[in-house]
């Protein structure tokens, strides 16, 4: 069977795959949502040759285990989390079945890395070809980063570069013109959730995405939402620092940041006092890359911390994400019923699934206020119905 076609976009580690991570997880286990729809991980992990190299593709629950990692002792200092890079487009395959029933639709969902959305908005044919067939865009922002200066924030998030490929959508979309979802989606927000002040996330994404959003009000057929996620919960952004390694006597590496000119302190929040041999050096790797050498911008790297002593795994409205893609989806096959669109793809997409089961499981949705459309920041800035 055919599936439903989600671009995962965003910059390097900025958590897309982490984002998918999550999303699946609750979309599995949500109690409420068990109800209506059944959820399981239908990915065949593949295994890519890349530069010579066979790469294997990683397991969501895997990436929830890297992450969960961080939540199992509670720390009291501040720690860096930055782990496992995705190297190549890879897809994950979600499987809804209505519940007591064996209809079943699947939604796949593509995760690129964060390296194909580099180079200022030139984009690989590869990633041009990915999206061709996709009706929804998933933009994983990362919140920490976008709270910075405008530099900073459009740098950690490729603003540019996802500017350039949103406007590119019905120059290279199958279906030009074509019913598209485009969702954005700050990640990390759990300080600013916290603090009460998630409007600021929402306001910076209108400021630093306006002319995406002004491209997008002006498309037709085109819903845009804002959906900020939590996807470790209890885990809380503190400050962003310069970003040095530190080099001991015996040749390990570890990344850390200055706290007086004799103590640092390590990615795992331990406290050291710098010993003779030790070198510190600024962190080669905390950069911001352009194509000109003499743009880049030294990222400074981002300290978090623990917001509840017993701390512990609670993504929240991560499942947001796919609950907004299916009422898109009803909607534009229901305003297709009679193009080629619905004709090649309705049956393919979903299965023995009828267009009278869907709008019965959005309705269920809704009532049961599964589908959130304000609230922590949520706002649906341009409706498709
Ligand atoms: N503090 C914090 N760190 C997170 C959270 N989610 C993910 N991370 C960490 O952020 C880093 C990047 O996350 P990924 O999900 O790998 O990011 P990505 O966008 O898929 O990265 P690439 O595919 O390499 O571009 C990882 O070390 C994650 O463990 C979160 O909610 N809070
Ligand atoms: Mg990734």
């Amino acid at each position: 069977m055919a599936s439903l076609k989600v671009l995962m976009m965003g910059g390097r580690r900025c958590g897309k795959t982490s984002v998918l991570s999550s999303l699946f997880d609750q979309m599995i286990h949500t109690q409420q949502l068990n109800n209506i729809l059944t959820v399981s991980d239908k990915t065949i992990l593949e295994t890519k040759e890349i530069y010579g190299a066979k790469e294997k593709q990683e397991s969501l629950s895997n990436k929830r285990l890297e992450l969960q990692s961080f939540l199992s002792t509670y720390k009291a200092s501040d720690f860096l989390i930055d782990k496992g890079p995705t190297i190549h487009f890879w897809s994950y395959n979600m499987q809804i079945s209505l519940a007591g029933t064996n209809k079943t639709m699947n939604i796949e969902f593509r995760d690129s890395a964060g390296e194909f959305f580099d180079h200022g908005g030139h984009h690989t044919q590869e990633t041009l070809d990915y999206l061709k067939d996709c009706d929804v865009f998933v933009i994983v922002v990362d919140s920490p980063y976008l709270m910075q200066n405008d530099a900073i924030a459009d740098a950690a998030n490729v603003a540019d570069s996802i500017h350039s490929f949103i406007t590119s959508i019905d120059e290279y979309s199958e279906d030009k013109q074509g019913a598209k979802l485009v969702l954005f989606v700050p990640m990390k927000c759990e300080r600013w959730i916290q603090e009460g002040k998630i409007e600021d996330v929402k306001n910076r994404i209108f400021e630093r995405y306006a002319s995406t959003i002004s491209h997008l009000q002006k498309r037709d057929n085109t819903e845009v939402s804002i959906i900020p996620v939590q996807t470790a919960g209890n885990i809380a952004f503190s400050e962003m620092r310069t970003a040095y390694t530190v080099t001991t006597a015996t040749g390990s590496v570890v990344k850390c940041s200055k706290v007086t000119d004799k103590i640092v302190i390590k990615s795992n929040g331990d406290m050291y006092s710098l010993r003779e041999g030790d070198i510190l050096n600024p962190d080669a790797e905390a950069v911001f890359e352009f194509d000109d050498e003499s743009l880049d911008i030294v990222r400074p790297s981002a300290w978090f911390h623990h917001t509840n002593p017993t701390p512990k795994y609670a993504p929240k409205h991560c499942e947001q994400v796919a609950l907004h893609i299916l009422r898109f989806m009803f909607n534009k096959a229901r305003n297709n019923q009679s193009t080629s669109w619905f004709s090649q793809f309705f049956n393919r997409i979903f299965g023995r699934i009828t267009l009278n089961d869907l709008n019965n499981t959005i309705v269920e949705l809704t009532n049961s206020g599964l589908i959130k459309d304000t609230g922590d920041g949520i706002e649906r800035i341009k409706v498709y119905r």
